[in-house]
């Protein structure tokens, strides 16, 4: 029998315990596009007073739409639970024109908080298919960033989602197409497609800079470097969160003897540890640092040392807020003076 068929925590023998460690991914958690759309929501219900309408979760982490739900702010689904003239703010993921405008015909007023990088994304299925290509859109299906850039161009964009989905894809002309994908997948489950792609389809052209991005490239790389020599690593993050499950992916890939995915310290299984040495720590780009903490505080209470950093790339990108946000912003400024 173990401790923890005691219900007590797992205790390792003294020279374990002594080589026991804990290694913190850097860089995690929020990135640039996820900052803005939580301070959009935030400055909106302080400018324009709850209730604020947020169609979609703004970012896919439960405990952020807990706690601007409880600052006033309304999710919704669909723009029909919008009432006839209310704000309504679009999330990081994006929305198809269709979107736009059933927004328009209500006679919403929108906040725009789609990720400039998802927006970038959009722009490049627009000039594809305004040239005619065949756009295979690499991608999670029912994932709202898919619906959004699929939206652009409905006519001419297919979605992919594995290797063995390439033998199914039909195009009008094979010297006419070209490959996309949402900006938060596994680099190299990608990558995978698009070999697969490209061995049916050579005239295969790339998008024009990386669609996965900045932050979700990062993120992966750091959870290699410290899922390697782990006996377990905690990905904290959302179920519905594509980047953070696929940290929990990527580090079992990478070597890690187990790994899981949390949404915050409460939902660690106290087995998960038995006999672990190196623990390791990571989160998704949609998740507030607390949650984190919350988890090293977990560790360190289990007898864990303080959690020693391992940084891969530094980040320092920030986006400004969207445009009417400002604009209204500096309505208000100007109206106090
Ligand atoms: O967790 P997120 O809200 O979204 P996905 O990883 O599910 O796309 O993180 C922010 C990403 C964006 C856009
Ligand atoms: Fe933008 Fe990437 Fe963050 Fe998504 S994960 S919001 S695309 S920076």
């Amino acid at each position: 029998m173990t401790t923890s068929d005691l219900g007590m925590p797992p205790v390792l023998d003294r020279d374990a315990a002594d080589e026991r460690a804990v290694l913190l991914a850097a860089p995690r958690g929020y990135c640039a596009g996820v900052d803005r759309a939580v301070i959009t929501v935030e400055k909106a219900l302080d400018l324009y007073g709850a209730p604020v309408y947020v169609r979609k979760q703004i970012v896919h982490n439960k405990h952020v739409v807990a706690t601007l739900e409880a600052r006033g702010a309304v999710f919704v689904e669909e723009l029909d639970e919008v009432p006839a003239g209310a704000t309504v703010v679009f999330s990081a993921h994006g929305v198809s024109p269709a979107v736009h405008a059933q927004a328009a015909e209500r006679g919403l007023k929108t906040i725009d908080a789609t990720c400039p990088l998802v927006t970038k994304v959009h722009h490049e299925a627009k000039r594809f298919a305004k040239e005619d290509y065949d756009i295979l859109l690499i991608g999670h299906a029912g994932h709202e960033e898919v619906e959004g850039t699929a939206g652009e161009a409905p006519e001419h964009v297919q979605l992919v989602e594995t290797p063995a989905d390439v033998a199914r894809v039909e195009v009008r002309d094979p010297s006419k197409v070209a490959w996309l994908s949402q900006t938060t997948l596994s680099v190299d489950e990608t990558m995978a497609v698009v070999d697969a792609l490209r061995a049916r389809f050579p005239a295969l052209i790339d998008p024009p800079s990386d669609d996965i991005c900045y932050a979700t490239q990062n993120r992966q790389l750091a959870v290699k470097e410290i899922a390697r020599d782990a006996d377990l690593v905690i990905v904290v993050g959302s179920g519905n969160s594509s980047n953070s499950v696929r940290l929990v992916e990527v580090a079992l890939e990478a070597g890690a003897r187990s790994a899981y995915r949390v949404d915050d310290a409460s939902e660690i299984d106290e087995t998960w540890l038995e006999g672990v040495r190196t623990v390791s720590v990571t989160s998704g780009a949609s998740v507030p640092e607390e949650l984190v903490d919350g988890v090293l505080s977990f560790l360190a209470e289990r007898g864990y040392p303080d959690a020693k950093a391992v940084r891969t790339a530094e980040e320092s990108l920030i986006f400004a807020l969207p445009k009417e946000l400002r604009r209204d912003l500096r309505a208000a400024e100007q109206s106090k003076g």
